[in-house]
């Protein structure tokens, strides 16, 4: 504590008397990234000294979360801090709380990358993340009058203590100029770059603290500044408000973060962010982690680079050119390092949401890269008539280079050809890839295929974020080792059939509850009953999820007991929990946040079915709010057309924490359904090849309407204005949409999605049945921890290994 004084005093500047919440949590930060730092020079030094091989976490996302608790958990300080803070009349929590979460990210793509590298640092395997510092990040939902309204979400201002800016570190990387034959010393042609703009990328640097095993891997996230020669030479010409756009346009770059999700933005700037990261990554590591003198040639050794999905791609194009251009290396010797060193993740199935950049753009923005990709392209094409040479109609499919509807790069063909791997993120969605998506490729690299489940970190989403079940299980299990060995929870299985235990298991639920009740009050002003179930949908929103399916259930139950067709007294007391950003220009999902709202409105206000029904949907769901919501639900919300959710992990975390999922035969559902039994998991729904058989032969979503009168009363009562003040224009687009649209099939699927309610209404009825099948969840759950994914792509893709501690 003398330490956290000190921090107080000479850090902050101010003594205890006078510091505010945000000093007393700036100086704390402070105090552990101190005690940390040992360990990460310590870190540093063995591995230069090893000389392993490193795998590099490539990733335009890291959705962090809060940093304090893990970072305490990590280090096993939290009983002393708390004990020591509680001297000085401070309570941890309020600190706790004071701290802005870094939103680097949009969703699962993102949290996964924060995950892995958890699990990467925990498993003692030398890794680097690297990504963006995007100076905002995704932004702060607020709704008015029940639609969405965005906020720039500026998580810097009070002061980020868990970041080393290294400004000295600083790299260049350039855009947009020409290119031109010129000759070498020795008389060879070779082309230059003579680029038109650079900007600067500096380096910060983050812990990421491995659980209990005393290392410290870095995550590197890239900030973009304007050039010293871009400002002095305007400043010089007098030019001051020039010489400030200058530095504007350059650090625009960083500025914030894409809020799209599952869909890719044909945005120029999005392609400078990812090209700016990419290039400063891979510089860095060339130039600064790699020893001075290392020969190229043993790159392959020393590193692997994983893609996380086609943002980072750029990256293969860059290499060839650090090679073959600064390097002087010839075509073949550095092709034959590139497709050594790069792996690729693809995560999605919808064709939309594959990258696509223009050439026109990309000619534009890195004429050099663009030549890269067309002599890579060509002597693909060429190999590839060799294997088919009949075949030019599959010569187009698989060229990097569309040319409809516009001349564009395919980033995900491109990442596929000079990839060592390319893996899905579940069972079902790699054997989609396989069959579907990249079908051709599949047949033309056949072990280039592979699949990892995804994975979640039981630090954060068990360990720190329930710890009364996390309490509950090491008495069980005899130890902690569970927290970083999760086939351990294997052990709780007899424990399903202990009445005392059951008891147990549900007295931290309902505490959960309680808590998230509180939270819920203090943060939204929601008023909730934890006597109700807990009913919970949250990730992004988007169409293929169907929270429109979720929320015509709701207003099917609500129809029902306001015509007195079903009896309140029949009815399982729900509270329904909504969570969900939508990307700002994404209308229709706009518009079921509206209507969720509306209906929540109508529904709570209503005596009628008070006590029975009641909708919840706190504005801003984030990775905070994820750790109090997911411990406290009874049912889980997984309910994607089968086929287009690539994994979920949302539903990994559910799962863990006691949860039942009622779900579709989609993702990473299929392994929870297989691990957990059919007893212990709520199914329904079209199955993919099902799906594809129904859009083959002609869907008509009014068919479903005309013939299902639940449907069409919930149906009409949305689009009788009921829950718009008698406006039948407000919502007209969603019903139309899913009338005569429904690209999504949520009206094939409501009549099972119904039946699969029912069925979850009556084995709530029987508490113990219940509380056993959610037993039943977590102890199979341990195949869903990020450390298995980790142990995965280590062997199938990376072949890298652990380096353990000396001691
Ligand atoms: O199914 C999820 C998956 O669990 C998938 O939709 C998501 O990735 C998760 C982690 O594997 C995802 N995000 C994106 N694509 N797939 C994406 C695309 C463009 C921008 C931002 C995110």
């Amino acid at each position: 504590m003398r330490e956290y004084l000190r921090e107080l005093n000479f850090g902050q500047g101010v003594d205890l008397s006078r510091a505010s919440v945000n000093d007393q949590y700036l100086a704390l930060a402070r105090t552990v990234r101190h005690y940390l730092m040992v360990r990460w020079l310590e870190t540093l030094r063995r591995q230069s000294e090893v000389q392993a091989k490193s795998v590099a976490y490539l990733s335009a996302e890291f959705l962090l979360g809060r940093q304090l608790d893990n970072a305490l958990l990590a280090a096993d300080l939290t009983d002393i801090v708390e004990e020591g803070l509680s001297g000085l009349g401070i309570d941890l929590d309020t600190l706790r709380q004071a701290e802005v979460e870094p939103g680097l990210g949009n969703g699962g793509l993102g949290r996964l990358a924060a995950c892995f590298i958890d699990s990467l640092a925990t498993m003692n395997v030398p890794s680097i993340g690297y990504g963006i510092r995007y100076e905002y990040g995704i932004f702060r939902q607020t709704f008015v009058d029940g639609w969405q309204v965005e906020k720039p979400d500026s998580w810097l201002t009070l002061g980020s203590p868990w970041e080393f800016p290294h400004p000295e570190m600083a790299v260049e990387v350039s855009f947009g100029g020409s290119v031109a034959d010129w000759e070498d010393d020795d008389g060879t042609v070779r082309r230059r770059w003579t680029p038109g703009w650079s900007v600067l990328g500096v380096p910060y640097n983050y812990m990421v603290p491995g659980y209990g095993n005393g290392r410290v891997n870095t995550l590197r996230l890239w900030s973009a500044r304007a050039t010293r020669a871009f400002d002095l030479e305007i400043f010089n010409s007098g030019d001051y408000a020039q010489a400030v756009r200058a530095q504007t346009f350059a650090e625009n770059i960083s500025k914030v973060l894409y809020p799209e999700d599952s869909t890719p933005q044909g945005k120029e700037l999005r392609l400078q962010q990812q090209y700016f990261f990419v290039a400063c990554s891979l510089k860095d590591f060339v130039d600064q982690v790699l020893p001075k003198d290392f020969d190229l040639t043993n790159l392959p050794d020393r590193i692997h680079f994983q893609l996380n999905d086609t943002h980072p791609v750029i990256a293969i194009p860059e290499l060839m050119r650090i090679l073959v251009d600064e390097k002087k290396w010839s075509w073949d010797d550095a092709w034959s390092v590139v497709r050594q060193v790069f792996s690729y993740t693809c995560h999605t199935l919808l064709p939309e949401a594959l990258e696509v950049w223009s050439v026109e753009l990309l000619g534009r923005l890195l004429p050099r890269h663009l030549e890269i990709i067309y002599r890579i392209n060509e002597e693909f094409l060429l190999g590839l008539r060799a294997a088919y040479p009949d075949d030019e109609l599959r010569a187009r499919r698989m060229s990097i280079v569309a040319e409809f509807p516009e001349r564009g790069i395919r980033m995900a063909h491109l990442a596929t050809v000079a990839g060592v791997k390319v893996n899905g993120v579940a069972a079902l969605h790699s054997q989609l890839l396989r069959d579907k998506v990249l079908h051709d490729f599949a047949e033309y690299y056949p072990g280039k295929f592979t699949n990892v489940t995804n994975g979640i970190t039981p630090r954060r989403f068990v360990r720190l974020s329930n710890p009364g079940l996390s309490g509950l299980i090491t008495e069980a299990v005899g130890s902690d080792a569970w927290v970083s060995d999760l086939d351990r929870l294997r052990e709780l299985e007899p424990l399903a059939d202990d009445a005392e235990f059951r008891r147990r298991f549900r007295e931290v639920k309902a505490a959960n509850k309680r808590r998230l009740v509180q939270v819920l009050v203090e943060r939204d002003g929601i008023e909730l009953d934890p006597d109700t179930m807990f009913d919970v949908m949250v990730k992004r929103l988007h169409e293929y999820k169907r929270q429109t399916l979720k929320l015509l259930h709701v207003v099917t139950l609500y129809q029902q007991i306001t015509t007195g067709a079903l009896d309140v007294e029949d009815v399982t007391p729900r509270t329904f929990a909504f969570g969900a950003k939508a990307a700002p220009g994404y209308r229709m999902a706009k518009q079921i946040i509206g209507l969720i709202n509306a209906v929540g409105r109508t529904v709570n206000a209503d005596p009628a079915v008070q006590g029975r029904l009641t909708v919840a949907f706190p504005a801003n769901y984030n990775v905070t709010l994820a750790e109090t919501l997911i411990p406290a639900a009874d049912l889980s919300e997984q309910i994607s057309l089968a086929g287009k959710e690539a994994s979920g992990t949302g539903n990994m975390k559910f799962m863990l924490n006691g949860a039942l999922t009622i779900g579709t035969d989609d993702g990473a559902n299929v392994e929870i359904r297989e691990l957990v039994g059919d007893d212990n998991f709520f199914l329904f729904g079209l199955t993919e090849p099902e799906v594809a058989e129904v859009v083959e032969s002609g869907y008509h979503p009014t068919s479903y309407y005309e013939t299902n009168p639940h449907l069409r009363h919930a149906l009409d009562l949305i689009a009788s204005g009921a829950f718009s003040d008698g406006d039948r224009s407000v919502f007209e687009p969603v019903v139309s949409n899913l009338l005569h649209e429904d690209r999504f099939l949520v009206l094939a699927d409501f009549q099972a999605y119904l039946d699969a309610q029912a069925r979850v209404d009556a084995a709530y009825a029987d508490p113990e049945a219940w509380t056993r099948s959610a037993i039943l969840n977590v102890a199979r759950g341990g195949f869903f921890s990020s450390d298995r994914s980790m142990r995965d792509y280590l062997d199938r893709v990376w072949h890298a290994h652990p380096v353990p501690p000396i001691s």
